[in-house]
């Protein structure tokens, strides 16, 4: 492990007409080194407890003009920490800018679909070791040997979120699902949980009109015992589709303790969806069990059934075991995961926990977030904000605010389009989510 080696800083900030020094409102490139300047002296302040000083850049590149009314983004990365030497790799970004038409407002302004990477640099600092005052951070090392000089190496520690991650809205249409009954609810909890088809079937409606485009179904007998009965799914789907268009992903998870026949119930009503959990877990106080012979049953009978899998990791190795059925040709692609989050015994509902969980999907994949019990909000936001998709509803937590409860999954749903919209992120219908996961035209319908 190489101390101190990864640690990234960011800084953003909006290029005014003071900074512009040339025709045509161009800022000059010693104001992008000037960024580099800041960004080195807080990986030091981070790294030593001290500003340090800047000794020699080994390398810059100009790549884009950078003009007043942009704003850009400076990040910074430690590739190299020697006794009292450290080398950084810096990248500036131009994420918004004006749009400089006659036709439009001299204020009209864009925020960029992707940065625009406007400056690369290497340059190197020094903290002379009397002025070290802080022990070392210690920091896993960069997988890459010596990073590329021109290229910023990805930092895995993130102190500050790369900016591709975080900043420009998705462009992504965003899936919400809503998770509207489950198996573990009951209505001792809550009086608003649908149980019967009718009820499901009004509620899927009504989480349709809030934004939701995907149901995640479970069934419950009459005394609101949890079922994977194909009959009762038959029922409710049928239910569903004579008032409205949603996606309807069906579980086969079920609850706690049932055999994997019973479970596949559902997939004899051939669902557009149906959920495939990637491994075993403590599921509070139970043991919810995938081995992974049974997940490739299951797999199996989604791909004969023509449905598409949803890939439900409760564990970083469950995202590892889905990968392996990608391998085994068991699964088409592209892979569409939902990261379940805070599951007493499974991976916690935390920031830090799904940027990794992310870093770990391959591209081109989908992946969306569900948390449970309070942690549903900030994590499905979070996730809303880092590009990828939503799950709230009942099934995962009851509460609309501290001690009220939610009427019913809707006004979750409700909430999440508001947050999704606040941050420019379009929300999809149900025909624009059938396209993003690939469902057949002919499928469940
Ligand atoms: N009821 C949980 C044990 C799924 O729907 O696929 C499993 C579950 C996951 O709800
Ligand atoms: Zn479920």
């Amino acid at each position: 492990m190489t101390i101190g080696v990864g640690l990234t800083v960011t800084l953003r900030l909006r290029m005014g007409a003071h900074d512009a020094h040339y025709a045509d409102e161009l800022v000059d490139g010693a104001r992008m080194m000037a960024l580099f300047g800041d960004v080195a002296t807080e990986l030091l302040i981070r790294l030593d407890g001290d500003e340090g000083l800047f000794r020699a850049y080994e390398m810059v590149e100009f790549l884009a003009p950078v003009r007043a009314g942009d704003f850009i983004e400076a990040t910074g990365v430690i590739t190299r920490v020697g006794s009292t030497s450290r080398t950084i790799a810096f990248e500036a970004r131009k994420v918004a800018q004006n749009v400089r038409t006659a036709e439009l407002s001299p204020s009209a302004a864009d925020a960029l679909a992707e940065p625009v990477v406007v400056c690369r640099a290497v340059g190197t600092c020094v903290v002379p070791r009397d002025l070290q005052r802080k022990p070392r951070l210690v920091l896993p090392a960069l997988s890459a040997q010596a990073p590329d000089h021109a290229k910023l190496p990805e930092p895995r520690p993130l102190i500050t979120p790369p900016p591709s991650i975080i900043i420009t809205p998705p462009e992504r249409p965003l899936i919400l699902t809503a998770a509207i009954v489950g198996a573990e609810t009951t209505r001792a909890q809550t009086p608003h949980l649908p149980i019967t088809a009718a009820e499901l079937a009004d509620e899927a409606a009504r989480c349709r009109d809030a934004g939701a485009s995907v149901i995640h179904l479970h069934v419950r007998n009459a005394d609101g015992t949890p079922s994977q009965s194909s009959e009762l799914f038959r029922e409710a789907i049928d239910a569903i589709r004579r008032k409205t268009d949603v996606v309807v992903q069906t579980s086969t998870g079920g609850a706690v303790g049932m055999s994997v026949d019973e479970r596949a119930g559902p997939l004899a009503c051939k669902p557009e969806m149906a959920t495939l959990n990637c491994g075993t877990i403590n599921f509070g106080d139970d043991v919810f069990v995938n081995s992974r012979p049974l997940i490739r049953d299951l797999a199996r009978r989604i791909r004969e059934a023509g449905s598409v899998a949803e890939l439900e990791c409760y564990e970083v190795g469950h995202i590892d075991e889905a990968l392996s059925l990608l391998k085994e040709g068991l699964l088409p692609e592209p892979l569409h995961f939902q990261f379940v989050l805070g599951v007493p015994g499974g991976i916690g509902a935390r920031e830090d926990v799904l940027r990794f969980l992310i870093s770990q999907v391959p591209h081109g994949s989908s992946w969306g977030v569900a948390a449970v019990g309070r942690f549903q909000r900030p994590l499905t936001e979070l996730a809303m904000t880092l590009g990828g998709h939503a799950r709230v509803g009942l099934e995962d937590n009851i509460y609309i605010e501290k001690g009220v409860l939610a009427e019913g999954s809707a006004p979750l749903v409700a909430r999440a389009a508001a947050f999704a919209t606040s941050i420019g992120r379009e929300i999809a219908t149900p025909d624009r989510a059938r396209t993003l996961f690939g469902i057949k035209a002919t499928a469940g319908r």
